[in-house]
């Protein structure tokens, strides 16, 4: 009998070891690269690398379902095996949970099209969450099981058995031993907490408080244009009574910095008239005001944003189409980033060519002194500082479109006109 139990414990345990393996690596793999996708400074690195990231970022994730699924037709055996061994079942239990919930809000990220960005935008909290508890529960599991953190144990154990070869040892060796093992687990566990600790609860205040970052944004200053533009009626206090949400800060280069020096603002191309504003007299072309919504491709939201700016429409009015003319092309002043529409888009009266979000002049940081705001369409098509709109007779891809973007922004509830 014991024989029979000793031969499946060795069979079941190597399937479970090799499950256990995949796994971690697949967890290892999927929590690198989600820890890049958002983070800025590697938007500028990577590129289109970013994009065959996120697709692989995505197929892993799904992978993952495989050694999930293997284990659970093992799960009865393995759980016969923990016998006796709650806070191993308890193990089993959470890391279940916690790949259920980043597989689950993963697929509504993945398929965010399918889903809208009302679901995208609890996905991605959901799978964040998951992210900032799951993670540093993982890395603590897998640091305190490595391999010379047991040998420390079994070294502890063995010399707790009298009469062994370690006959030369000090059994006083026992107790430090032990202690240190302890030790050192206490300490990785206080090490994360201090070093996660911090961003958890900063993220929790963020992600459960209504609007505080938009404000942050808006109070600092945001740029060094004068003057600065003066707020229409319904821009302050704003009529969609603020901005609802929390704007990531996305750029591909080093944020940009003007003054009235190097600031200007063109409208060239095929048109009949180029036009070419400083910003003493861009500031005072008639401005419009509009409250609309903001959605990143990759999952976040803020609502309620009330812009004021001056209609799309209007400067190409002014400028005079000439018949040839396609493609409206908009130009960062990064240097680097660009994007289009076509001529028919770009006469939906909601693009709006910004100058204040909320009754404030737009800070740096979301593309001040002046952005494209094309509020049916994904925000990667809302150029920041834009400085150039330019008139052509062929099709432009835009920076993410180059790099694996889909050339269709629009939302899946859009109107289109
Ligand atoms: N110049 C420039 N414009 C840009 C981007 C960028 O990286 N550079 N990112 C786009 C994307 S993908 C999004 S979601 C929004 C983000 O705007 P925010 O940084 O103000 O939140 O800006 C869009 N416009
Ligand atoms: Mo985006």
């Amino acid at each position: 009998m014991t024989q029979w139990l000793n031969k499946l414990r060795k069979g079941v345990g190597r399937k479970l070891a090799a499950v256990h393996r995949w796994n971690a690596w697949m967890i290892a793999f999927l929590a690198l690269s989600g820890l890049i996708l958002p983070w800025g400074a590697w938007r500028e690195i990577l590129g289109a690398g970013r994009v065959w990231l996120k697709w692989l970022h995505v197929g892993v994730g799904l992978a993952l379902l495989l050694p999930v699924l293997y284990y659970l037709l093992l799960a009865g055996k393995h759980w016969s095996l923990l016998k006796g061994r709650p806070a191993q079942k308890w193990n089993v239990g959470i890391v279940l949970l916690i790949m259920t919930g980043w597989f689950l809000s993963g697929i509504v990220l993945w398929q965010f099209r399918a889903f809208g960005p009302r679901w995208s935008n609890t996905a991605l909290t959901i799978h964040d969450a998951f992210t900032w508890i799951g993670l540093p529960y993982m890395i603590y599991h897998s640091v305190t099981r490595t391999r010379w953190l047991k040998e420390t144990h079994r070294r502890s154990v063995r010399t707790d058995r009298p009469a062994q070869q370690s006959a030369g040892s000090s059994p006083s060796a026992t107790e430090p031993l032990y202690t240190r093992r302890a030790f050192l687990r206490s300490a990785i566990g206080a090490g994360f907490a201090i070093a996660l600790g911090p961003s958890f609860v900063k993220w929790l205040a963020t992600s459960f408080s209504a609007d505080g970052n938009v404000e942050d944004l808006l109070q600092k200053d945001g740029n060094h244009l004068v003057p600065a533009p003066q707020p229409a009626a319904d821009s302050l206090p704003p009529v969609g009574g603020g901005s609802k949400g929390m704007f990531r800060i996305y750029t591909v280069t080093p944020i940009p910095e003007f003054d009235n020096s190097n600031w200007s603002f063109t409208v060239d191309g095929l048109v009949r008239k180029t036009l070419k504003w400083n910003w003493e007299e861009f500031v005072k072309l008639t401005r419009t005001v509009q409250v609309s919504n903001f959605h990143c491709v990759t999952g976040w939201s803020v609502y309620n944003n009330t812009w004021e700016g001056i209609p799309l429409r209007h400067l190409l009015e002014q400028a005079g189409v000439q018949s040839a003319a396609q493609t409206v092309k908009f130009y960062s002043g990064d240097g680097v980033y660009t994007d289009s529409l076509t001529m028919k888009q770009a006469q939906m009266d909601d693009i709006m060519v910004a100058v204040m979000l909320d009754g404030k002049p737009i800070p740096s940081d979301l593309g001040g002194p002046v952005r494209l705001v094309v509020p049916q369409m994904y925000t990667y098509k809302s150029v920041k500082w834009l400085n150039r709109i330019e008139l052509i007779a062929e099709d432009h891809v835009g920076y993410w479109e180059e790099r694996g973007y889909d050339k269709d922004a629009w939302l899946p509830d859009a109107k289109r006109t």
